[in-house]
């Protein structure tokens, strides 16, 4: 069985962001909103006493009743923006938020933190309508800490992921963790099919063009017998199939979400 991956690096960047920053923007996945909520960040905010704000991004791929009821939810505890840095949506209250921030001291840090890629570097790029900062799909792409001016005087720290003590196989139901570092891909994209199946299973057929078995394994062979993965002997290439499923999860080509 696998270790919980070291977190240590991550601890330390964000303490220093979020002694750095003077407000905190916590970027989550709207697929996923309260899983990809992280709970070191908000404890860390909460003992140095600064200000939260949740921004729910990806809402482009999620109907808007789901986030509406997202934003119920998460708003007992901080204060919350939908957004999109696909669509730009959200983008003009998040504007006038930063306004506002940007009127109560002379440098405004803003410390754009969260798991690995729910889109922060996305986020910044989409307010400073500019690719400043790196994006991928590919879980942990931005490495150090990178200050982008915003306006005259409001800044954005973009940062690397921040996990906290977890398995492998949990990140990576969260898109958190490279599909291809996995010791068994095939469990985890078991796992991600039960969750299809419970949640939403007509997202197998809009995905792949077959029916959900009730066993996720049976659901995984046919969606690997339909993109022809085989090994040789004519068998059903599961660990391929089981990674591209989940890199499909991570890209939001399978439609699926859930609270
Ligand atoms: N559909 C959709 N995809 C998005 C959105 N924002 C980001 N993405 C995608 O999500 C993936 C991750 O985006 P990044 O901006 O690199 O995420 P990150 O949080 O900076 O990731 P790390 O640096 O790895 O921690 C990329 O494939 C983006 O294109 C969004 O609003 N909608
Ligand atoms: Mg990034």
């Amino acid at each position: 069985m696998e270790k919980p991956r070291e977190w240590l690096r991550e601890k330390s960047i964000a303490k220093k962001v979020l002694s750095d920053a003077d407000v905190i923007f916590e970027v989550v996945d709207a697929r996923i909103p309260l899983e990809t909520r992280n709970k070191v960040i908000e404890e860390l905010a909460k003992e140095r006493n600064k200000d939260l704000f949740i921004i729910v991004n990806k809402v482009d791929l999620v109907p808007k009743k789901f986030t509406q009821k997202v934003k119920k939810i998460i708003e007992n505890d901080f204060p919350v923006i939908l957004f999109s840095a696909h669509k730009n949506i959200g983008k003009r209250e998040i504007e006038s938020l930063l306004r506002k921030l940007s009127q109560k001291k002379k440098i405004v840090k803003i410390g754009v933190l969260g798991y690995p890629n729910v889109g922060k570097s996305s986020f910044i790029n989409a307010l400073k309508k500019k690719k400043v900062a790196t994006t991928s799909p590919k879980p942990g792409m931005t490495r150090g800490e990178k200050l982008v001016k915003l306006y005259k005087n409001v800044y954005l720290i973009d940062t690397p992921g921040i996990i906290t003590l977890e398995f492998q196989d949990d990140l990576a139901l969260k898109g958190s963790w490279i599909p291809d570092k996995l010791e068994q891909p095939v469990d985890v994209a078991l796992k991600l099919i039960d969750k299809i199946l419970n949640e939403k299973p007509e997202a197998i057929k809009e995905s792949y063009g077959v029916e959900p078995d009730k066993d996720p394994l049976k659901t995984l062979e046919r969606i690997g017998k339909k993109l022809n993965y085989r090994i040789s002997g004519g068998n059903v290439d599961l660990e391929r199939t089981a990674k591209k499923v989940l890199w499909d999860w991570i890209k939001g080509n399978i439609q699926v979400y859930w609270i």
